[in-house]
């Protein structure tokens, strides 16, 4: 049986001393120019060293970093020109965007200021996000023809991603800002043998060996294993996500064993980013005390950006600097002088972190009645890894605490060495909002992707028909918006979840708070744009790990309808009202008079505050435009044997940790 031999096979590795200590290949260091792999030739292997002169220490989160107030100023200025093309072929009628643009480009804080949020949701929450990038990006063929939207990308100050979200974000990040159109364009390139997002192999086989992510035949399981010893070896404690970030890392960065040594904090000293040229990316994970099962709404929400990793929350309201991340700090300051940590920051580290919903999975499926499901081995894999992760608390993203002993008045991980973190989602924010509605950020409005699965998914029983949006996540960042953790963010007002589905606000674009004066403090517009079925089911479950590049592409294309309104077939005026959206809060603040198509477009968009409060029916979402057909070779069939193979990864980690 195929699963148990994996374990077996596993097993196995941890028997093998050998597999310690991978040796480096020259490739290591020849495939640099693409990413950073600033940990070089350490790979996965946190370094100590005596500190930098200028000693780094945590910072109150009272106001932006420096290097990001530094950095807004190139950004601001660069987004003008994109912003001005794509406004132009916006045809706003009644506003000369152009000179609209040119009145106030020596100001660029007048001008709008962009943020997209792209929601968790495993493989279905990339690949969608990714058709929305996709048709955003000016890069893309064809995306900057009329009624097309290529060059918002281009216009946007901050990118944030979470869990699947956070799989798309990193895996641009680490490739040098590359586009999704390229990544999909390689397999079509026979040239490229096309690494990146093969998801036609599963994490738990790996890749083929002679492509350039697994350059020998070594072995993926000894390679994974031997990354994640060598971290271990050096004095790091270990657990279950950084196998899961390893593992990813072979799909999403592309280099040699996903490249080990490629770390968050480098894309800072990248010259796509230094020059201004792309968005911020914020990575969102949530706060889990050790003990605690589930992670109640008003849990520390943390940011890692390529600087720094912290909250704006009153609980830290601290960060700490990225790249010395590992290090031993004591109310902010290192604990000795020779003792600084770099390369522990790894970036599939860090969007392991933030995906890393192990003990929502293994609570759900102890609650299910498994038998006939599973065969008697998993049965039993099943159960030794609940027993195993229940004594060593190890279903969490373990980091070092920078924020030991800082603020300890309200930082309820002040007494703890260890920062234990979970996907982004657990606090069922399941788009990452967090980051983008801080009052220092200004932001004016949000392009919120929703590729949650809220209806009709009992998970395990219903695997094989999961669900769509149903606004529950952007329902939980209302309700915190309103709890005594908000600390001055604010948000529009969010009707309830049985609203969202009677009216259809959770199967089409909607607009929330287009009034800026009928909410209290400063928030952003919220462009809000659900997972629905445009010429694709693209519904499919959270622990579908298995997709041939078919089913990719059409759960891509299905996104990049989501955004364009299918090329505008179904609302020629759609482009023009995100162009509206856009500039909403800028002719706020400009008492620039709003014109006319835009008074349509906030009429047809906007939620104006009716509710329906009655138990809706099944939600079942009509095919809005011509399905394409999608032969998938049996890879829709195999939801079980998937989660199955999850189990098994599972207790192969459990055997090796
Ligand atoms: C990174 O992307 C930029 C912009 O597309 C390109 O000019 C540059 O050659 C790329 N660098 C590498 C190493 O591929
Ligand atoms: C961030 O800012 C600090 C202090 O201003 C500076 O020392 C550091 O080099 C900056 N980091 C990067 C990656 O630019
Ligand atoms: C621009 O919009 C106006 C209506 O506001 C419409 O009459 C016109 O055809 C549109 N032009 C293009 C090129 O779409
Ligand atoms: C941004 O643009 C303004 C106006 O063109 C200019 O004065 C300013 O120096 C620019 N800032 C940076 C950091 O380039
Ligand atoms: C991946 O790396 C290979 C080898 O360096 C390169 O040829 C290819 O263009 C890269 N793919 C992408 C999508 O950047
Ligand atoms: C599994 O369920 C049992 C009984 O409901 C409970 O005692 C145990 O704590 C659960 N284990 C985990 C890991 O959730
Ligand atoms: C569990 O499921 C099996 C097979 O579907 C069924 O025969 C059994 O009665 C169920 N057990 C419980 C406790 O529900
Ligand atoms: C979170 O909510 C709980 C229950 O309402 C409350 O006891 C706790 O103090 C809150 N924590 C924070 C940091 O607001
Ligand atoms: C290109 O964009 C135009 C205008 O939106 C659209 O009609 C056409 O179908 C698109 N072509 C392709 C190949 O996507
Ligand atoms: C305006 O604010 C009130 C009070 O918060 C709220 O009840 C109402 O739903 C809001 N209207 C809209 C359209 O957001
Ligand atoms: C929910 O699942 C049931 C049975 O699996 C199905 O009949 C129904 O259509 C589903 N509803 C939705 C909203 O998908
Ligand atoms: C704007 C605001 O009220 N910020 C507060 C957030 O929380 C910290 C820590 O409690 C306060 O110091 C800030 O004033």
């Amino acid at each position: 049986m195929r699963f148990a031999s994996l374990i077996a096979a596993a097993a196995t590795v941890c028997l093998l001393p050998e597999s310690h200590g991978r040796v480096l290949t020259e490739s290591d260091t020849k495939l640099a120019p693409r990413g950073f792999p600033a940990n070089a030739p350490y790979g996965y292997a946190p370094q100590v060293n005596s500190c930098p002169s200028n000693t780094p220490s945590v910072r109150a989160a009272t106001s932006l970093s420096p290097n990001e107030t530094a950095w807004l100023q190139l950004r601001r200025n660069a987004t003008i020109a994109p912003m001005r093309t794509l406004l132009a072929r916006m045809n706003i009628t009644g506003l000369d965007t152009t000179s609209y643009l040119n009145r106030h480009a020596n100001n660029a804080s007048a001008l709008p200021n962009i943020g997209i949020a792209v929601s968790g949701g495993g493989y279905r929450a990339m690949l969608n996000g990714a058709g929305y990038l996709e048709a955003w990006d000016d890069r893309t063929p064809n995306a900057t023809s009329v009624g097309q939207l290529g060059g918002l990308l281009q216009a946007t100050t901050y990118l944030s991603g979470l869990s699947g979200g956070s799989w798309l974000v990193g895996s641009l990040y680490s490739n040098n800002f590359t586009s999704v159109d390229r990544i999909l364009a390689q397999d079509t390139d026979s040239s490229t043998s096309g690494d990146l997002w093969q998801l036609d192999q599963t994490i738990f086989e790996g890749p083929e060996s002679g492509g350039i992510q697994l350059v020998n035949s070594a072995g993926y399981y000894i390679a994974l294993e031997s990354a994640v010893n060598n971290k271990q070896d050096v004095g790091f404690d270990v657990s279950l996500t950084d196998y899961w970030g390893r593992a990813l890392s072979y799909q999403l960065v592309n280099d040699t064993d996903g490249g080990p040594s490629y770390t968050w904090s480098s894309v800072a000293q990248q010259d796509f980013f230094t020059n201004g040229s792309v968005p911020l990316p914020l990575i969102v994970a949530d706060g889990r005390q050790p003990g605690e099962t589930l992670v109640p709404t008003n849990t520390t929400i943390f940011t890692l950006d390529p600087w720094e990793i912290g909250t704006f929350d009153p609980t830290i309201y601290g960060f700490a600097p990225m790249q010395y991340v590992g290090t031993n700090f004591s109310n902010g300051r290192p604990t000795s002088n020779d003792r600084c940590v770099t390369g522990f920051d790894n970036v599939g580290f860090v969007y392991g972190t933030s995906s890393s919903l192990f003990n929502v999975i293994l609570t759900t499926v102890n609650g299910t009645n498994t038998t006939g499901l599973f065969t008697t081995a998993l049965q039993d894999a099943v159960e030794a890894i609940l027993s195993s992760l229940a004594s060593s608390d190890n279903d969490i993203a373990d980091w070092v605490n920078p924020f030991y002993n800082y603020h300890p008045d309200t930082n309820p991980y002040a007494s703890s060495q260890q920062l234990t973190l979970v996907d982004g989602g657990e606090d069922n924010q399941v788009i990452p909002f967090h980051p983008l509605i801080q009052p220092q950020r200004h932001v004016d409005v949000v392009f919120a992707i929703d590729s949650s699965a809220d209806t009709n998914t009992t998970w395990p029983t219903n695997a094989s028909s999961p669900g769509w949006p149903n606004g529950a996540s952007i329902v939980a960042t209302y309700q915190r918006s309103l709890s005594a953790i908000q600390n001055h963010t604010a948000f529009p007002s969010i009707p309830d979840i049985n609203t969202f589905v009677n009216l259809g606000l959770n199967d089409r674009p909607t607009f929330f708070g287009c009034d800026a004066g009928n909410i209290t403090g400063e928030a952003p517009l919220i462009v809000y744009l659900p997972n629905a079925p445009y010429v694709y089911n693209s519904n499919v479950s959270t622990y579908d790990l298995q997709f041939n590049n078919t089913e990719r592409n059409a759960i891509v294309l299905n996104g990049y309808n989501g955004a364009t309104l299918g090329n505008g077939t179904l609302d020629k005026q759609w482009p023009a009202c995100v162009g509206c959206a856009i500039l909403s809060r800028s002719l706020n603040r400009t008492g620039t008079a709003v014109p006319e198509v835009c008074t349509q477009c906030f009429q047809r968009y906007c939620w104006n505050g009716t509710t329906n409060t009655r138990t809706p029916a099944n939600f079942v979402p009509k095919m809005k435009l011509t399905e394409v057909k999608v032969t998938t070779s049996g890879a829709l069939t195999l939801n079980w044997s998937i989660s199955a193979s999850l189990i098994s990864l599972l207790a192969a980690v459990i055997l090796m940790l």
